[in-house]
């Protein structure tokens, strides 16, 4: 018996990452080789955050194996002619028939060069939703790096529709790609859209749970539309559509317009954050012009002085004449003998001096009472001045939270939600302390595996931040990848993850029309598919059927037959979740409610053995490797960690023979070993064997390392806020070279970089920017059209599942177009009826369900459906809103994200079934 044929009786531990939300731990049930139960693992007890416990979607791990609809077999396209009307007419081929097939076109590209007459790679990649196929596809990761510049610039909605300016400004501010309250410790949360009891996956509803049983949360929902996490939230508010920026300014005016000053947390704001920097007259900060330091007004001598001189004690509010130089874009020097100058804070406060809540009800139609009595609350709620211990560390105890859902915190307003959710927090000091607004992960900045060693000092007391570059000398003015990612957005940095965090519709949008002044939009040769189906998830998806359809060579790792695969030319069938053999990283702080005392390593190994021809993605991309004539590289990728665990450290070295090909056990066996030895400084080498018995291992990770706040104290920087100006600076910069290429085409986003986010109705903003684009009357469209996730569904992931499907069908919402029952009795539309939904671009159908809780001015339709090809999907009638919103320039913010809202109308065209 060998570890990818097992035949076996008894429980096989794995992993589940089927969403962001994991990797969660779990048991299948195995009886003469047939898998036949999910079951939690308890030996994880006290170790994984939910203790071991898996969400509904793990237990359908068992129908997904034996999904009658699976592809089976390597297939290849007999019909050359791809459309959504063409029979693809695939036919089954042998693996070795199918890898010569794609070696064949690799060894063709190599001889070609990696890059096209553009400057472009030739091969092109793309993953789906939020980087979990990483987890299950074995070594391709060093496929990919033994072969050199990949384009993972075409993208299925993760990234651009995702958590994305939280990705990039949270990154930026506190080394958060995303946050997420102290949930054990906290005690109110003001959440703006975020569905954590659909979208946390098991650890998050275990621990909100467990945070309203043990210490009583409050938390309030603040949505348009009554999601599951609004029905066990302690209070429901339907704000209009987008226009959280508004009511998040008026928390912040009640906080420092209608408090006293010492009720925010002074010392804080003074010596953890930038409220002291002093700001010239151009809006830049006033520095020493030696040292080029920020300066601040020094209350003790009664004159500007550098922010980090020993001792002083900065005004946070006032006017001042001082002496110094502003440094502004392009080194320009603006030198200043006896200027006025303001504090940032001061800037904050003659900022927001219009933000009543008087005036966001008139924007967010939520009554202005409720509005200053939320903020209030989480002032109240904030306990400035207290402490806690951790780990024998005093540190600030701070239990208020804000979290953003992923529709306020990307496209329009997305800076101005995600700014003010950080300043919300500065405000009474808590940013990253315990009970506080706490970041999770890194994945922009390096080291990946370690926020605070990521946090390095940087200019002016701020954390380093790898910027793409600005200046003259050194952008990137032609772009590496199709989506032009590191060209138009210096935020999104120069990491693993940067390419699927770019703007990844433009480069979809220019298979279609060229852009003035920019490279030609050329095809990528060769483009590679895996778990991700971009055809049904990202916007104007007949849209992006053309342009896959025109691709030139498309090989998709198949699990069934999908709407994206329909324009491959070749199939390979990969070993699902529980067949192959992988091994990850687990622990320590990671997606939104992961959060753990422990850090170590799982391993996922075959509970059954596989279906059909279908084989393990680690001997699929050795295979390739081989074939394609880059096999040293890619063991060399192995040794170097590029499947997750790093061969060799400073005790150890289980790295293999570069020249030769490895098997996946053989592989998968030095890597079982070198996470044994990563684990215990070198004592233990523990092999496949015993991680195939055990599972799981782990060692302790410091509390104190969930909260960023201590590193900084200790390594003496701040947080950058509430002023921006280095992103003003930057976007000055960025303007400058765009215009010096005869680029205007990117004029809107330059607008954002604004030093504090200048207010607009982002809502009204949208539905012109629609409306202009593609024709059409304000009155014609009276609705918004919003999604939302469901915890059994992981994006179109799992829609192929009958188990899965069938449970939906119990909760509210999975039948259709959820709608406020009080405006459609107005429109004379009943429970059940066929409606046509329209937006400019285009319309679709569904059946109509009734709810209260939705604005009456809104529509929802759940997940991502729309299915026209997958197996069992396509019966289920389930209109997606995908098809009706467009990707429009017009739609971008400056990182190069927008938000999945569209406005439509609504009729019927039918009765109930
Ligand atoms: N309407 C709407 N659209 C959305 C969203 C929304 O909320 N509403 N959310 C957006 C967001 S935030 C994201 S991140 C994206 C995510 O969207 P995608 O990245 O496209 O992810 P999935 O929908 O999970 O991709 C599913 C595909 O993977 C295949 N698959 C599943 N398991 C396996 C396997 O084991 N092997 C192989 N080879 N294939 C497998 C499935 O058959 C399916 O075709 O969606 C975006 N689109
Ligand atoms: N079970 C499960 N969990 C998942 C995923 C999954 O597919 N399935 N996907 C993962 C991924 S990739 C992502 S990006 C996250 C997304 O996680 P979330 O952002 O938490 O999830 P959604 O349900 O998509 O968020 C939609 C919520 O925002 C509200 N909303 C929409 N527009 C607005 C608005 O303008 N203002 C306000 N205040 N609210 C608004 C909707 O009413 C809805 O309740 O989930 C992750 N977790
Ligand atoms: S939350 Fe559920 S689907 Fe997501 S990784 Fe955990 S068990 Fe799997
Ligand atoms: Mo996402």
């Amino acid at each position: 018996m060998t570890a990818s044929t097992p035949e076996r009786t008894g429980k096989v531990a794995t992993y589940c990452y089927q969403c962001v939300a994991g990797p969660d731990l779990l048991k299948v049930k195995v009886e003469d080789g047939v898998a036949t139960a999910i079951e939690p693992n308890f030996d994880a007890q006290g170790v994984h955050p939910a203790d071991g416990r898996v969400c509904v979607k793990a237990f359908g791990l068992i129908q997904k194996a034996y999904n009658p609809n699976r592809v089976l077999a390597p297939m290849k396209r007999t019909n050359p002619k791809k459309g959504k009307d063409e029979d693809p007419g695939f036919v089954e081929i042998t693996w070795d028939e199918a890898l010569d097939l794609v070696a064949e076109k690799l060894t063709k590209v190599r001889a070609e060069g990696l890059l096209d007459r553009a400057g472009y790679p030739r091969l092109a990649a793309s993953f789906g939703g939020g980087g979990t196929p990483t987890a299950y596809m074995g070594t391709f990761p060093a496929f990919l790096s033994a072969w050199g510049p990949v384009d993972l610039s075409f993208g299925s909605g993760q990234g651009v529709k995702c958590y994305h300016s939280e990705h990039l400004y949270g990154e930026l501010w506190h080394r958060a790609f995303i946050v997420c309250p102290d949930t054990p410790r906290t005690r109110y949360i003001v959440s703006f859209g975020s569905n954590i009891e659909a979208s946390g996956g098991v650890c998050g509803v275990w621990r909100h749970a467990n945070a309203r049983v043990e210490q009583g949360v409050k938390r309030v929902q603040i949505e348009p539309h009554l999601s599951v996490t609004g029905g066990c939230s302690a209070e429901w508010v339907p704000i209009k559509p987008k226009t959280d920026a508004a009511f998040m300014h008026a928390m912040i005016y009640v906080l420092i317009h209608e408090n006293d000053r010492e009720r925010l947390d002074v010392p804080f704001l003074k010596h953890m954050t930038a409220s002291g920097y002093l700001v010239g007259p151009n809006g830049y900060y006033l520095r020493d012009p030696d040292t080029r330091k920020p300066l601040v007004w020094d209350l003790t001598q009664g004159k500007a002085v550098p922010f980090d001189t020993p001792g002083n004690d900065p005004a946070l509010d006032g006017r001042f004449t001082a002496s110094g130089i502003e440094v502004g874009p392009d080194e320009a020097i603006f030198r200043h003998d006896g200027v006025e100058v303001a504090t940032s804070f001061q800037m904050l406060l003659d900022h927001e001096r219009t933000f009543t809540p008087e005036w966001a009800e008139t924007i967010c139609e939520v009554p202005a009472a409720t509005i200053r009595r939320v903020a209030n609350e989480y002032l109240d709620h904030a306990e400035v001045g207290a402490t806690i211990e951790i780990e024998g560390r005093t540190l600030p105890f701070r239990p208020v939270a804000v979290t953003l859902g992923k529709t306020v915190n990307n496209g329009w307003g997305g800076y101005d939600c995600c700014w003010a959710r950080t300043l919300l927090a500065c405000l009474v000091g808590a940013l990253d302390v315990p009970g506080g607004t706490i970041g999770t992960a890194v994945r922009l900045n390096r080291p990946a595996n370690d926020r605070q060693s990521s946090a390095k000092p940087g200019l002016d007391g701020f954390m380093d931040y790898p910027w793409n570059p600005t200046d003259k000398e050194n952008w990137i003015s032609r772009p590496q990848i199709r989506n032009a990612n590191r060209t138009l957005v210096p935020l999104v940095a120069n990491s693993a993850w940067s390419a699927a965090l770019g703007p990844t519709h433009l480069a979809w949008m220019q298979q279609r029309h060229r852009f003035e002044n920019f490279p030609e939009p050329t095809q990528p040769d060769v483009w590679f598919f895996y778990r991700t189906n971009p055809v049904i998830s990202f916007w104007d998806t007949p849209a992006i059927a053309d342009v896959v359809a025109k691709f030139p060579f498309v090989v998709a790792f198949a699990y069934t037959h999908d709407e994206t695969n329909h324009f491959a030319d070749v199939l390979l069938p990969d070993c699902t979740d529980l067949e192959s053999l992988q091994m990850i990283r687990i622990g320590g702080t990671k997606y939104v409610e992961q959060f753990w005392d422990h850090q170590g390593f799982a391993l996922r190994q075959p509970a059954v053995p596989a279906q059909g021809e279908a084989r393990d993605f680690t001997w699929i991309a050795t295979e390739l490797a081989r074939r394609s004539g880059i096999l040293e590289k890619y063991n060399q990728a192995i040794n170097r960690g590029a499947a997750g665990v790093p061969l060799k450290g400073p005790n150890y070295d289980f790295t293999l023979d570069p020249a030769t090909p490895h098997s996946v056990e053989t592989i998968w066996d030095a890597s079982c070993r070198a996470a044994s030895a990563e684990l215990t400084e070198g004592e233990e080498d523990h092999g496949l064997d015993w991680w195939q018995e055990h599972g799981f291992r782990t060692i302790d990770y410091p509390r104190l390392q969930w909260f960023l706040y201590p590193h900084l104290v200790d390594n003496n920087m701040r947080f950058e806020l509430p002023y921006q100006e280095r992103i003003f600076r930057i976007g000055q910069e960025l303007g400058n070279r765009l215009h010096e290429s005869g680029i205007d085409w990117w004029d809107r986003q330059l607008l954002e970089y604004q030093p504090l986010p200048v207010f607009h109705d982002f809502s009204a903003l949208i539905k012109s920017a629609v409306l202009s684009n593609l024709g059409g009357r304000e009155e014609d469209y009276p609705f918004w059209l919003l999604t939302a996730r469901s915890m059994q569904y992981s994006w179109g992931g799992n829609v192929s599942l009958q188990m899965v499907r069938e449970i939906s069908q119990n909760i509210k919402g999975h039948r259709g177009v959820i709608m406020n029952a009080g405006r459609a009795a107005e429109l004379g539309i009943e429970d059940g009826d066929l409606v046509e939904v329209r937006s400019p671009l285009r319309e679709t159908r569904g059946r109509v369900v009734l709810l209260q809780g939705i604005r009456p001015d809104t529509l929802l339709m759940i997940g991502q459906f729309d299915h026209w090809i997958t197996p069992y999907a396509k019966g289920f009638e389930m209109p997606s809103m995908n098809s009706l919103v467009p990707m429009l320039m017009d739609l971008t913010d400056a990182t190069g994200s927008a938000a999945d809202i569209v406005p439509v109308s609504i009729k019927r065209i039918g009765g109930a079934q």
